[in-house]
């Protein structure tokens, strides 16, 4: 019988889901109680919240004893305790591992922070009740173009389907994520082609799938 765990989590949160899709990608041996913590309703700043993310972030992880914070580390955690190993997403052969992490590194320093800034000031900051920058957004903007332009032409060698290798990673997981929180502004891959045509391709995978119908639900009811 599958071992349970909660996740805390809020749709429109890439962090988060980078959780929820490694969580489905691992659904044989483990099944997820999902409990949503709105962040535009600030039920981060619950105290009960703080007892499972001493940041009052998501994502959260509480499994058993074990509460965990910060995606990267509750992904790796739950890859290695419960993926498929009929059709792992982190290899335990260390070369191949290592080129998994070569890649979620790059899509964490040269993808994730400038998508997410871009995302977050044009979209989410007015939401908050924030001020929007926009010398943030030229900044991000010029920076997520060099880190485009990188994945197009470093990854992509064996599949147009998969950064590494020929199956799908960990690192697919990470990189499909931040490409969905871009759809919110509509962001143009097109000078991307590889790229752009890669995020086609993973729209169909099942576990990016069911990761992001309730991202695009959430994301059409704040338009
Ligand atoms: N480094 C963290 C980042 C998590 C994070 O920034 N979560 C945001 C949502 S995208 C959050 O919970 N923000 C709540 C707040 O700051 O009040 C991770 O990878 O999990």
């Amino acid at each position: 019988m599958p071992h349970t765990v909660d996740l805390y989590d809020w749709p429109p949160s890439p962090f988060a889901r980078i959780v929820t899709a490694t969580l489905l990608a691992s659904s044989a041996n483990v099944t997820t109680n999902v409990k949503i913590v709105d962040l535009l309703k600030g039920e981060q700043n619950a105290e009960s919240f703080s007892e499972v993310s001493a940041k009052r972030q998501v994502p959260a992880l509480v499994d058993g004893d074990l509460k965990l914070i910060e995606s990267h580390a509750i992904a790796r955690y739950v890859a290695n305790k419960y993926q498929d190993s009929a059709n792992p997403i982190y290899p335990t052969d260390l070369v191949a591992r290592a080129k998994v992490d070569e890649a979620i590194e790059v899509i964490r320093s040269d993808i994730a922070f400038d998508a997410g800034t871009i995302v977050y000031q044009r979209f989410f900051t007015p939401k908050f009740g924030r001020p929007t920058s926009e010398e943030a957004i030229v900044k991000a903007t010029e920076a997520l173009i060099k880190g485009l332009t990188f994945v197009e032409n470093h990854f992509f060698k064996s599949s147009p389907s998969a950064l590494v290798g020929t199956t799908f990673t960990l690192a697919d997981i990470v990189f499909t994520v931040f490409l969905y929180q871009l759809t919110i502004v509509n962001y143009d891959l097109s000078p991307f082609p590889k790229v752009q045509a890669y995020f086609e391709s993973l729209k169909t995978n099942p576990v990016i799938a069911k990761t992001h119908e309730p991202f695009l639900q959430a994301i059409a009811s704040l338009q």
